[in-house]
């Protein structure tokens, strides 16, 4: 007869954390979330990886391309782009994040000078930009002739039919700046100019970039980067077990700050196979994640393997229905909380400490408190990120919902890029995740600030300033139904909606 694991498996919802004794000095101001992302030892730490802030996001492709990449690395955390691509658009996308330059936009909205009014009208509700840069072919990288901006549309007699080259202010009449420009010297150029828009050209004309006035200030926000030594925006990578051999040293070559398996079983030889290899031939040059897993033995298994950091979780994924279709899984908190301790005897038996990541099934702010106290040591995040302005998801209504759209990615829509292609990948034959909708939010910034406050004052509650103190201080404690009916709003009348 089959074993029963002792106890039944539990989820976030059914813990809370009980204070612990707040001292003065631990403020939000005093709280640090640095967190390891990689294997660390007692002996050498200097080779580990942190992130800024505990958060990841989940290597989806309704989640993490370059634009999540660069909003979340910004803010601290990292972005694991997605492998469902192939290797070539994956590896541009790693490329776009390490070019970017904050403050320095490659314009998305270019047109030729014998393009029309109404082509530009067109190209502007698309892209949402305003100022459209004209060069000689109307591609980026190419000679700059003008810039049009929305004074130059505003006049009263315009023909659709017109061509940009009657409204546009020409090159000669444009304030621009050279390549290898500072952003500091580029705003000040921007403040003596009194100009909304500066574009930054190289030595043969060609249009590099475009830098605004108002991102200047947006940039000097972002105190927490999460950069390499070479003050680039840090990049994830996902990869399968399949095409590893090929996909690994493109990525690396594209400028992957660091990989993981992306598999939502990962207590497999292929994936032990594809970690020891990649740690043999490129351990040197990038680290790497195996998971998904829910149990111990699986956790010694990708240790074993080399794996820089482990991915907890099977099932609790949002868009996930993998403990429907297979009946595989485990409630999230009793998986970490178990592969956290196993995870503590082997760096008390080691000195090695392998980092934990809790991946899905986040759905409340808390959870993230909660997942970290269990001793995840960051979480992986889909449907939080899914919901953002960054996300690649369409913005559309349902009724009177905005909503955006959220896939997972064990849904024929994920794996349709690879079915004409030879890729060695099996075919779909039942899905394990659903297409479908998540409430729209806003911008990344804002949402991610009262996120993160949270977490801080869990952690104060908690009287902890640090990740790690956190992980040794916290106190759960398990709830029962009907204390989590007295957690919420309850017995009162609601207010009636006011128009
Ligand atoms: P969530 O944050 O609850 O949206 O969960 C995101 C996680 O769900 C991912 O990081 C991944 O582990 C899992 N996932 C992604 N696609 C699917 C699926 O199609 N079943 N599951």
């Amino acid at each position: 007869m089959a074993d029963i694991i002792d106890g039944v498996s539990h989820t976030f919802n059914e813990f809370l954390l009980i204070p612990r004794l707040t001292t003065k000095d631990c403020t939000h101001g005093n709280i640090s979330l640095t967190t390891y992302l990689t294997k660390v030892s007692d002996k050498c730490d200097l080779d580990a990886m942190r992130l800024n802030i505990p958060m990841v996001s989940a290597a989806m492709q309704s989640v993490s391309d370059a634009r999540m990449a660069i909003a979340l690395a910004q803010e601290g955390g990292l972005s694991f782009i997605y492998c469902s691509q192939s290797i070539e658009e994956q590896c541009k996308m790693v490329r776009s994040v390490k070019l970017y330059k904050a403050g320095f936009v490659a314009s998305d909205t270019t047109l030729s000078p014998k393009d029309t009014v109404a082509t530009a009208m067109r190209l502007r509700a698309k892209t949402g930009h305003s100022t459209i840069a004209i060069t000689e072919n109307g591609c980026n990288n190419d000679i700059l002739v003008g810039l049009v901006t929305s004074k130059d549309l505003r006049l009263s007699r315009i023909d659709p039919n017109d061509s940009l080259d009657k409204y546009m202010t020409p090159i000669d009449k444009l304030v621009v700046a050279y390549e290898g420009i500072s952003l500091h010297e580029a705003n000040d150029i921007i403040w003596r100019h009194k100009l909304n828009c500066l574009p930054i050209i190289d030595r043969n004309k060609r249009l590099k970039y475009l830098t605004f006035r108002k991102d200047y200030d947006a940039s000097k926000k972002y105190t927490s980067q999460l950069v390499d030594a070479q003050k680039r925006l840090m990049v994830g990578a996902a990869i399968n077990t399949w095409d590893y051999m090929d996909r690994v040293p493109a990525l690396i070559d594209a400028g992957a700050d660091i990989l993981c398996v992306d598999s939502s079983d990962g207590y497999s030889e292929y994936q032990f196979d594809a970690i020891k290899m990649i740690k043999n031939k490129y351990g040197d040059k990038i680290k790497i994640g195996g998971g998904n897993i829910v149990y111990p033995d699986a956790f010694n298994y990708l240790v074993e393997a080399g794996a820089d950091f482990v991915k907890v979780g099977i099932g609790g994924g949002s868009i996930c229905i993998t403990r429907e279709q297979k009946g595989i899984g485990r409630g999230q908190a009793s998986a970490i909380i178990d592969i956290a301790r196993e995870r503590d005897a082997l760096y008390q038996r080691t000195g090695v400490y392998i980092p934990i990541c809790a991946d899905g099934g986040i759905v409340h702010d808390y959870h993230i408190s909660l997942a970290i106290a269990m001793g995840a040591d960051f979480v992986m995040l889909g449907r939080y990120f899914a919901r953002f302005d960054e996300s690649p998801g369409k913005k559309t209504h349902i009724g009177n919902q905005v909503v955006k759209e959220h896939w997972g990615e064990g849904t024929k829509r994920s794996a349709n890029w690879s079915r004409y292609l030879d890729t060695g990948r099996p075919d779909i034959i039942f899905e394990e995740g659903v297409d479908s909708f998540v409430p729209y939010v806003g911008g990344l910034d804002e949402n991610l600030q009262i996120t993160l406050a949270k977490l801080k004052s869990a952690m104060i509650s908690c009287g902890a300033k640090t990740i790690n103190d956190f992980q040794k201080n916290a106190l759960l404690t398990i709830v029962s139904p009907s204390s989590i009916v007295e957690g919420g709003a309850h017995d009162l009348v609601s207010r009636p909606m006011m128009e």
